[in-house]
């Protein structure tokens, strides 16, 4: 079973992704062409030769780019991590690196450690930092590997020595307190240098935990693909990256963003079987995140905030067989939330055997009159009255304490 022996990252539940890059500046369009594929891949899908591409560093500069705005939007929105793109496929390290010249300081007008003003700003306030590093992959050293090209006369252990693991330990030990390695993309890793870099993060940082996507097994926790969601409940840590629009990296025509309903909806349903959101914003080029999706996420933070005791710290609720259809559960020690995301008069849970001692709504702590009983069938159920006031409203979150530790769901029996 996948366990990172963090608690911090067992509760967290919500977390801010953040990929940015010299593809930012592309926002998905290059010399005319645009890519409709994800955004951060546009130098491998356009074929962009490393010499054009690289050329974009001396275009960055990042004007409205504000650590600390982002960090204390992170804690409005309710978030508990944050996971930045220290560097991506590009090969750009978006740090003061001493080991490649192609990083932000050095090889940009703006000379900004762009890591160093985040890690300060969630010091500042207390918000766990992961970083992103794209291991295996890397565009810009002749020995990193390229996803669906011929990497057959590549030195990849000289691309380990030179690049991935004097980095990997640059950002371990020059900005202090690392939550966690976003590896990804393993490709041809073997098991043997995934172990090389696995060993070198837990002897610089024992606590930084190791992402699935280290490859070849050897990650604490599993991750999922974009918006993914196991269907069966999953006993070990996960985590369910995803996007708010179809791409991770900045894209200027993708503004197909999903609802702060849907997010919320999916918020619920990831944390109700164990595992943590991820969820992505792709600052421009500017260090500007685009107003559409401030404004969504703004109000799922709404919900998030308001609702906090039903999400943080909740675990994975044991096997239900069913859908709620006036919205999802989560729970944890004596307490079973009914998040409601539909207009309703009642909220039934069935075949549920627990004792219920109160039931209060969370925006206000009002309590509800709640019935316990059985249905003709010999079923359990529990039946809570809405307040007429709130029959035309959703999104909000009954509390129901419990006698017993958790949640005792039955099936129909035949
Ligand atoms: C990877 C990256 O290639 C992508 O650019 C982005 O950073 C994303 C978060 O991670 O893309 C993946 C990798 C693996 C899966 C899906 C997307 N997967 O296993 O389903």
């Amino acid at each position: 079973m996948k366990d990172t022996k963090q608690q911090w990252f067992k509760d967290a539940k919500f977390g801010l992704f953040i990929h940015w890059g010299l593809y930012s500046i592309l926002a998905g369009e290059y010399r005319g062409t645009k890519t409709d594929k994800i955004a951060e891949w546009i130098m491998n899908y356009l074929d962009i030769p490393v010499e054009e591409y690289e050329k974009l560093a001396e275009e960055f500069d990042p004007t409205q780019f504000d650590a600390e705005f982002i960090v204390r939007k992170a804690k409005e929105w309710g978030m508990k991590y944050i996971v930045f793109t220290s560097k991506h496929h590009e090969g750009f390290a978006m740090y003061h690196s001493k080991c490649s010249p192609y990083n932000v300081v050095d090889a940009t007008p703006c000379k900004r450690d762009i890591l160093k003003e985040l890690k300060d700003a969630c010091d500042k306030y207390d918000m766990k930092l992961g970083l992103y590093y794209s291991q295996a992959q890397d565009w810009h050293d002749p020995d990193g590997y390229v996803a669906k090209k011929d990497n057959s006369q590549k030195d990849y252990r000289a691309y380990l020595d030179r690049k991935c693991l004097p980095q990997l330990r640059e950002i371990l030990t020059e900005y202090g307190e690392i939550a966690l390695i976003w590896f990804d993309t393993p490709l041809g890793t073997t098991k043997e240098e995934s172990q090389e870099m696995y060993d070198l993060v837990k002897s610089l940082q024992p606590n930084c935990i190791v992402s699935g996507r280290i490859g070849n097994g050897l990650g604490e926790y599993m991750t999922t693909a974009d918006n993914f969601i196991p269907r069966l409940p999953f006993e070990g840590d996960w985590e369910a990256p995803s996007t708010i629009n179809e791409t991770w990296g900045y894209n200027k025509d993708d503004h197909n963003w999903k609802s702060p309903e849907e997010l919320i909806q999916l918020l619920i349903k990831i944390n109700s079987r164990g595992g943590n959101y991820l969820l992505n914003i792709g600052p421009d080029g500017k260090g500007h995140v685009p107003d559409e999706c401030m404004e969504v996420l703004d109000k799922v933070g709404a919900y998030v905030r308001e609702n906090e005791e039903a999400i943080f710290g909740t675990k994975r609720l044991p096997y239900y067989p069913y859908d709620v259809l006036w919205g999802d559960l989560t729970c944890k020690e004596h307490y079973l939330y009914a998040h409601v995301f539909r207009k309703v008069r009642r909220i039934e849970i069935l075949n549920i055997n627990n004792k219920v001692k109160r039931a209060y709504l969370i925006r206000t702590g009002e309590e509800l009159p709640v019935t316990v009983g059985k249905s003709c069938e010999g079923d359990g159920f529990i039946d809570i009255k809405v307040p007429e006031r709130l029959e035309d409203e959703a999104y909000y979150c009954v509390a129901l304490e419990l006698e017993e530790e958790m949640p005792i769901f039955e099936s129909i029996k035949e």
